[in-house]
Parts: C-alpha cells; sequence; structure tokens
C-alpha cells in the first residue's frame, strides 16, 4: 500500500486571514508534501526490506543511518507534515484551559511558553522544525529539529505541534521574517484544541 498525501483537513483560502495565503498552501501541500511522499514511495518500491512497513516504523529503521539519509528524510517530512496541517486551524490561537494551566504550570506562563517557541524555531539554522512535545517525564518542552527529523526520531517526547521553518512555509507571506511567521504562527494559526486532545492520546 503507497503512502498518500492527506487531503488538508480545510480549504486552501481558509487561513488566508489568519496569516497563510492560498498560494502558500497549494505549494506546500500540493508540491513539496507530494514530493516527499512520491520520493517515500520510489523508495519503498525498491527497498523490500521498507515494504509492509509503517510510516514510524521507516522513521524508527533510516534514523541515523548515513546509506538511509534519504529514506529517512522523506519519511521524517511526510510525518511532519501530516501532523503540520492538523496543527493548524481558520480560527487558530485560542488556548484551551486545560492546555493553558499545564504551560503555566510546565513554562511558568503562556508567554514563557511562546518564547521559548520562538527561540527555538528562530534558532535553528536553516531549514527544520520547532516543536512543542509531552516529554517522557510528564512535562511539557520545546524542541528544534533541523531538515526531516522530528521528535519521534529524536525520543524527546510526543510532538503535540509542530512549526515548519523552511522557507517554503513562510516566504510568500513573510518574505525573509521567520520570527514574524513564528509570531502569528502561534498567535493566529496554532491549534491548540487538537494539542490539548494529543495530551491524552501521549
Ligand atoms: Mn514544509
Amino acid at each position: 500500500m503507497a503512502f498518500e498525501l492527506p487531503a488538508l483537513p480545510y480549504s486552501t483560502t481558509a487561513l488566508a486571514a489568519a496569516g497563510m495565503c492560498q498560494e502558500t498552501l497549494e505549494l506546500h501541500h500540493g508540491k513539496h508534501h507530494q514530493a516527499y511522499v512520491t520520493a517515500l514511495n520510489g523508495f519503498v518500491e525498491k527497498n523490500p526490506a521498507l515494504q509492509g512497513k509503517s510510516l514510524e516504523e521507516i522513521v524508527a529503521l533510516s534514523n541515523g543511518k548515513a546509506d538511509m539519509a534519504p529514506v529517512f528524510n522523506n519519511a521524517g517530512q511526510h510525518w511532519n507534515h501530516i501532523l503540520f496541517w492538523q496543527n493548524m486551524a481558520p480560527t487558530g490561537g485560542k488556548i484551551p484551559a486545560k492546555l493553558e494551566a499545564k504551560l503555566a504550570a510546565d513554562f511558568g506562563s503562556v508567554a514563557a511558553f511562546k518564547d521559548a517557541f520562538k527561540a527555538a524555531a528562530i534558532g535553528q539554522f536553516g531549514s527544520g522544525w520547532a516543536w512543542l512535545v509531552l516529554a517522557g517525564d510528564g512535562k511539557l518542552k520545546v524542541a528544534k529539529t533541523p531538515n526531516g527529523s522530528n521528535p519521534l526520531a529524536t525520543g524527546e517526547g510526543h510532538a503535540l505541534l509542530g512549526c515548519d521553518v523552511w522557507e517554503h512555509s513562510y516566504y510568500l507571506d513573510f518574505r525573509n521574517r521567520r520570527p514574524d511567521y513564528v509570531t502569528n504562527w502561534l498567535d493566529k494559526l496554532a491549534n491548540y484544541e487538537f494539542a490539548e486532545a494529543q495530551l491524552g492520546k501521549a
């Protein structure tokens, strides 16, 4: 069974008012994410060791192996983007009470969480991701990963939110201003209801 590009959970125009335009979503979902899925399927077709494996299993078995770096990069990016589309909503930015209390308990305040997340997103040199994870000790933490890596691969915890900081994610809307993109993402796009629901599944 080949991997497939999941449909967006909203229309390509749905996030425009919140700072992500139709063209960004069409290119990012329809071209960039599709390219990762197509490349991953090509690797699976050629390598019997990957056949019949779940996406998570392919990330795990290619993780840290130099000769499998292209497999890891594309599998990781497929996993990351599946989460990323669910991590945004047309009316994002509202933090529900249970998650708000946990953010305040683990970071000191919601503002301190946002500061830490922005620092990770801005501090990721080049392409990569910033994450809010539920770590093994039961605490919320912020992490960053380069390129196609993710908390699944690093073992840093269960990912609740992942913000794509590759330039293709923000260049049409914010040009080179990654800090403005990340601030807007946290305040207007992030689907904290989805993140809160993940707390119960971790
Ligand atoms: Mn991307």
